[in-house]
């Protein structure tokens, strides 16, 4: 961590203890509901008592893991969402822009965002913060707060809530640094967590048949095309886009893309092994390169981002070939 990033903590910190003491303070999370912001929401909560996680989603993984370990998580609605009476302020995290967190956001309350995207859409008042790090993870960076300024809610739980969401979103440490597994050795010492079983635990995942059915559709779908100097696989699936996306990484795609159309809304996945972003793919900048043009909302990683927006699927899925095309590839490593 660098002066700062500390910095910024003990402003937060201060941000924080007065948005608890006008009063309470909702966490909210991503409406994707992954691991990661879950996690984040469930044990920076856990550091006062006005804080509560709440969002409309709460994903597969995550959902196991909060039943597994009890965590108190708030599920909203996304229409006519009623927040408590006289909000402290408001704490996002893990979501690069307004429309991730699938609610209507109220008016006049000071907000916090907590978050590790490359990219960012949102747009600061005064008295608003930004906590935006370059890290795996946002539970690094709540971790790290937790550890200089309520080292007393580092239970074992809270740990695991961190652990999880760091696990899921550096793909099980195949896309960490040296940032990360410095924050996995803070989360794991001195707590009592088997790191190998509660691994096991979080890839203990079943596939339903007819999940089964629709990722052997999705693949038995997919295409191969040469856009600019890049290769792309893509196809289009009803569910777990993010997984099908990572079984056409597993085909060599240079760069994977999965698309879905449901009820009048488009929704691009996309993924990019290492040796892709090095040479210079930004996936979370191309998606909102994509915005830009066509409208709707993209941005996230280099190797993993999203797009979604009204488009139809067919137009969106051109708007990111035709942007690819235009990406340059640096000289082979
Ligand atoms: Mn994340």
């Amino acid at each position: 961590m660098n002066a700062a990033e500390q910095e910024q903590l003990h402003a937060f910190h201060a941000w924080l203890t007065e948005a608890c003491e006008r009063g309470p303070v909702p966490v909210l999370t991503g409406k994707n509901g992954d691991m990661d912001t879950i996690g984040s929401a469930i044990a920076l909560s856990a550091s006062h008592p006005r804080l509560m996680a709440c969002g409309i989603h709460i994903g597969r993984t995550a959902k196991r893991v909060v039943e597994n370990l009890q965590a108190p998580f708030r599920k909203i609605a996304a229409e006519r969402t009623s927040w408590p009476a006289a909000m402290g302020g408001l704490i996002i995290v893990d979501a690069a822009a307004p429309g991730q967190v699938g609610v209507q956001l109220p008016e006049g309350v000071p907000m916090c965002i907590i978050d590790h995207h490359a990219t960012s859409d949102w747009e600061l008042k005064d008295g608003d913060m930004n906590l935006q790090w370059e890290v795996r993870a946002t539970t690094q960076i709540i971790d790290r707060y937790l550890m200089a300024y309520a080292p007393m809610a580092r239970s074992d739980d809270v740990r695991k809530m961190l652990l999880a969401g760091l696990i899921t979103d550096t793909g099980r440490f195949r896309h960490a640094d040296a940032g990360a597994f410095e924050s996995a050795q803070h989360m794991l010492t001195d707590s009592s967590i088997d790191y190998a079983s509660f691994l096991q635990f979080i890839e203990s995942e079943t596939t339903s048949p007819s999940e089964r059915g629709s990722l052997l559709r999705g693949l038995s779908r997919a295409k191969s095309v040469e856009s600019g100097p890049w290769n792309i696989v893509h196809t289009y699936s009803g569910t777990l886009e993010g997984r099908l996306a990572g079984m056409l990484v597993g085909t060599g795609a240079e760069i994977a893309l999965v698309s879905r159309f449901r009820d009048g809304q488009t929704r691009l996945t996309a993924r990019a092994p290492r040796s892709s972003t090095q040479q210079g793919i930004h996936l979370g900048h191309l998606m909102s390169a994509i915005a830009e043009r066509i409208g709707g909302e993209g941005g996230g990683h280099d190797g993993a981002a999203g797009w979604s927006g009204n488009t139809d699927r067919i137009a969106a899925e051109s708007a990111f070939i035709a942007q690819v095309a235009i990406a340059k590839r640096k000289e082979d490593l």
